[in-house]
């Protein structure tokens, strides 16, 4: 054997014991490089066959090119070894335990007053109403002067409201919703109205932020009759089938005739809040005809029926966002 086989030998030796060694797929690809590459001493040896004598050619030719078949064979096998094991052992590693149990999270739910809100407004969508809202800071004009109060009229300084900027106001209810609908659509009209209102007020009953719920008709024909079936109908739908409604005379600006109205509750009455017959001084400050058209309307709120369905005592928890409180809905 000439000193050049030795060392094709040796390289083949060490090559087949590295392959045999190397645990990742990465390792024996820097095998392959340092046996088989460019720079190899292998290939180093091969580029120098054509300077050796014709009978060492030959041998030297035959085991160096046996020498690198045996070293891919062998690097391949490998691979193909290396690479299933490695997708067994990743496979392993992302296996999920499908019977492990989940992890419990808290549900939220939504505030009393909320279920109460989305409850009269899906009953007025069934029935074909739309839904309008308006902006929480309001003009004067629309908070009061379009629905008939007029400049120093007692009934203004009973909304306890909150003044802003010249003409401006925290809305004290949302009537104005009312005036804003009617000035941007032609009769017949049907609409209901949630939304935030705000008067300087704070007792167990009252908050100086609460909501309401406002329902406007305008169409031909409408008359008390239809008010007290509507309201019949909603009471039956939040409160269940044996719920009545009851209407008292009452006084508000842009209605006439005006009415409280009270819904039955176990063995008394809990009153809902006010409602009437469309004042045609409201109509005629919108545009529409009098002569064609009547409306009724109604306004109330949904905190204090969330008060008397849920048996709080005190309106303000329902605002102090107290976690303990507000989980038992
Ligand atoms: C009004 O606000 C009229 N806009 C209702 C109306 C609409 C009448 C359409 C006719 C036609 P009143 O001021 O009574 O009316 O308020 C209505 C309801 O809002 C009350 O019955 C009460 O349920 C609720 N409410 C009023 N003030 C407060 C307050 N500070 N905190 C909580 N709820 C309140």
């Amino acid at each position: 054997m000439t000193a050049t086989e030795q060392r094709i030998e040796k390289l083949r030796t060490e090559a087949l014991s590295a392959v045999s060694d190397a645990a990742t797929t990465s390792e024996l690809e820097d095998i392959r490089i340092r046996f088989l590459g460019r720079a190899a001493e292998l290939s180093e040896i091969k580029k120098s066959i054509g300077s050796l004598s014709p009978d060492e050619r030959k041998e030297v030719g035959k085991s160096s090119n046996l020498a690198s078949r045996e070293i891919e064979n062998a690097l391949s096998e490998k691979k193909n070894d290396l690479a299933s094991s490695e997708r067994e052992s990743k496979l392993r590693k992302e296996a999920v335990d499908v019977t492990l149990p989940g992890v419990p999270f808290q549900r939220g739910n939504l505030h009393p007053t909320q279920r109460i809100i989305d409850d009269v407004v899906d009953f007025f969508v069934g029935m074909g109403y739309g839904v309008a809202e308006g902006p929480e800071v309001e003009t004067d004009y629309n908070n009061f002067t379009a629905l008939n109060f007029p400049e120093g009229h007692p009934a203004r300084s009973e909304h306890d409201t909150f003044f802003l900027d010249e003409g401006l106001v925290m809305r004290t209810h949302t009537s104005p919703v009312q005036v804003r609908t009617m000035l941007e659509n032609e009769p017949p009209v049907y609409v209901v109205c949630p939304g935030r209102t705000y008067r300087n007020d704070s007792d167990p009953t009252h908050t100086p932020m609460f909501n309401q719920i406002e329902a406007l008709v305008v169409d031909r024909g409408i008359s008390l009759a239809d008010l007290k079936g509507t309201l019949n109908a909603m009471a039956r739908h939040v409160f269940g089938e044996d719920a009545k409604v009851r209407l008292r005379p009452s006084f508000f600006p842009f209605t006439e005739p005006s009415v409280e109205m009270d819904v039955s509750w176990g063995d008394g009455w809990l009153e809902l809040g006010g409602a009437g017959m469309v004042d045609p001084n409201v109509l005629e400050e919108v545009g529409y005809d009098t002569e064609e058209y009547t409306g009724f309307a109604f306004g109330f709120g949904p905190d204090r029926m969330a008060m008397v369905k849920y048996g709080v005592h005190d309106l303000r928890m329902f605002f102090e966002g107290d976690l303990r409180f507000l989980r038992q809905f």
